[in-house]
């Protein structure tokens, strides 16, 4: 790699989040997003970023010349660190403080019913760390008692069955990596209502590893009819009346009952001590505070799946029971209120995701669709998880359209947004798995744009 491609990689970490001001949100919030709003958006955007970008010593700035951070000794090389055990349950560094959870700012209302969305601009590689795990809750977390929490599994099962959270942690267990990701992601984008950041755009969108007991092996211990079954029915502890129905071949196929995520015990907002792991599904299904499982021979219709969660055709129909979320991907950095500090080099990364089998290929365009070009999938890939793409850039200082599509192993090819409306319309608000285009401008700023 040439030296000179190197200089000023740019800043791009950090400053996303800082560029939106109490005041952009409260322009979300209150008019949604219109042309209007988007450009004074713009303009704020710039305001900020220039305020911001006052030139920095970047990492590779002509061998340090100059600079006071290597002809200095810093303060922390000349005094005593912190004991140890600091923090008992460690922490960031307080310089990542822009690196959290954030509530929609075009969904208003009581967040006891919201969104608070993952910062994926921020993050690295296809896990996501337990703080920042995206959270959606119909009715507010609850803080559950895993002395006090069972599980029961009653329908057509030979002996119905009550589980404590000792008795489930006695079962065979395994650990998977996943995706989870909310029906609703990008559902904003379906009305050509761009949100400035990928954290609004796909933060619904969360990697883990789960570990817990897998569907078969409960349904095993409890048996059941294997003549007349078909579906779960899966219920939540909270006062949402959460409840989803499953078909039984997909829960014995990979779904688990799962009380860790990332080596450590689930977080209270995604569901601890029990959630239901429904691998390729939408996030809904993953009922949280799992309390009961019923096995039956016909959906249920709960509310959650006959007027929530179903997709508004063209022809006015509602379509029910679309719960596979297809391949999508999207570029993660360079992204919305993201800035370029000076031409060269970028490495462009970001995630791609399929509910049907693994992420086959990732193409990048950087002219809004004009041109591709295979990215770097990095390791591992694992079938219904997140994989990171990676690849090579030079910015030459021109406007340019940056674009990620996804192949999957069943040949599935991510649509653009004209594709995706010639089937689906432009009314409906879940399942949005378009193509995903960032405009880089001249200056340097990156925002969202709807192309083809
Ligand atoms: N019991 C219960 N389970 C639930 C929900 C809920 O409100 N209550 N929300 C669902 C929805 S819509 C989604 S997208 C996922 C979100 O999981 P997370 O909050 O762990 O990200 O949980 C699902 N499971
Ligand atoms: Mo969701």
């Amino acid at each position: 790699m040439k030296d000179q491609q190197l200089k000023q990689p740019g800043r791009l970490r950090k400053a996303p989040e800082s560029f939106l001001d109490g005041d952009t949100i409260n322009a979300i919030n209150k008019h949604g997003v219109d042309e209007q709003r988007r450009s004074l958006l713009r303009k704020s955007l710039l305001a900020a970023t220039a305020a911001m970008s006052a030139p920095v010593a970047g990492a590779f700035a002509a061998q340090g010349e100059g600079d006071p951070d290597i002809l200095e000794t810093p303060p922390w090389t000349k005094a005593l660190g912190y004991p140890v055990a600091h923090h008992p349950y460690g922490m960031p560094s307080k310089y990542e403080s822009s690196i959290v959870r954030r509530i929609s700012p075009g969904l208003a209302g009581d967040n006891r019913a919201n969104v608070a969305f993952t910062p994926l601009q921020g993050m690295f590689g296809i896990i996501t760390p337990n703080g920042l795990h995206f959270e959606r809750h119909h009715q507010g977390w609850v803080d559950v008692d895993p002395a006090r929490h069972r599980l029961m599994i009653n329908g057509m099962v030979d002996k119905p069955k009550v589980y404590t959270m000792d008795d489930l942690m006695r079962l065979p267990s395994v650990s998977r990596i996943h995706f989870i990701e909310c029906g609703a992601n990008s559902a904003m984008e379906w009305g050509n209502t761009a949100v400035p950041t990928v954290q609004y755009t796909h933060g619904m969108l969360s990697g883990n590893e789960y570990t817990g007991v897998l569907l078969s092996t409960l349904l095993e211990d409890a048996g059941f009819d294997e003549q007349n079954a078909k579906v779960l029915l899966v219920e939540g502890a909270d006062g949402s009346s959460m409840t989803r129905t499953i078909p039984i071949e997909r829960a014995l196929d990979d779904c688990m009952v799962a009380y860790g995520m990332n080596g450590e015990m689930l977080r209270p907002e995604n569901g601890y001590p029990l959630r239901f792991v429904a691998p390729g599904l939408q996030g809904v299904s993953w009922v949280k505070w799992l309390r009961r499982i019923e096995v039956g021979d016909k959906p249920y219709a709960a509310k959650d799946e006959a007027s929530h969660y179903v997709d508004l055709m063209p022809d006015g129909k509602l379509r029910q029971y679309t719960s596979i979320q297809e391949a999508k991907s999207v570029i993660t950095s360079p992204s919305g209120g993201q800035k370029l500090m000076s031409q060269g080099f970028y490495n462009v990364t970001g995630l791609a995701w399929t509910g049907r089998g693994t992420v086959k290929r990732v193409d990048v365009s950087f002219d809004g669709g004009k041109n591709w070009f295979t990215a770097r999938l990095e390791e591992p890939i694992l079938p219904k998880a997140l994989t990171r793409f990676n690849i090579d850039w030079v910015w030459d200082g021109a406007p340019a359209v940056l674009q990620s599509r996804v192949t999957d192993s069943t040949g599935y090819v991510q649509p653009t947004y004209t594709q995706l409306r010639d089937v689906r319309g432009s009314r409906s608000i879940y399942h949005n798995n378009a193509i995903q285009s960032w405009e880089v401008a001249k200056g340097g700023e990156v925002s969202n744009v709807q192309i083809g």
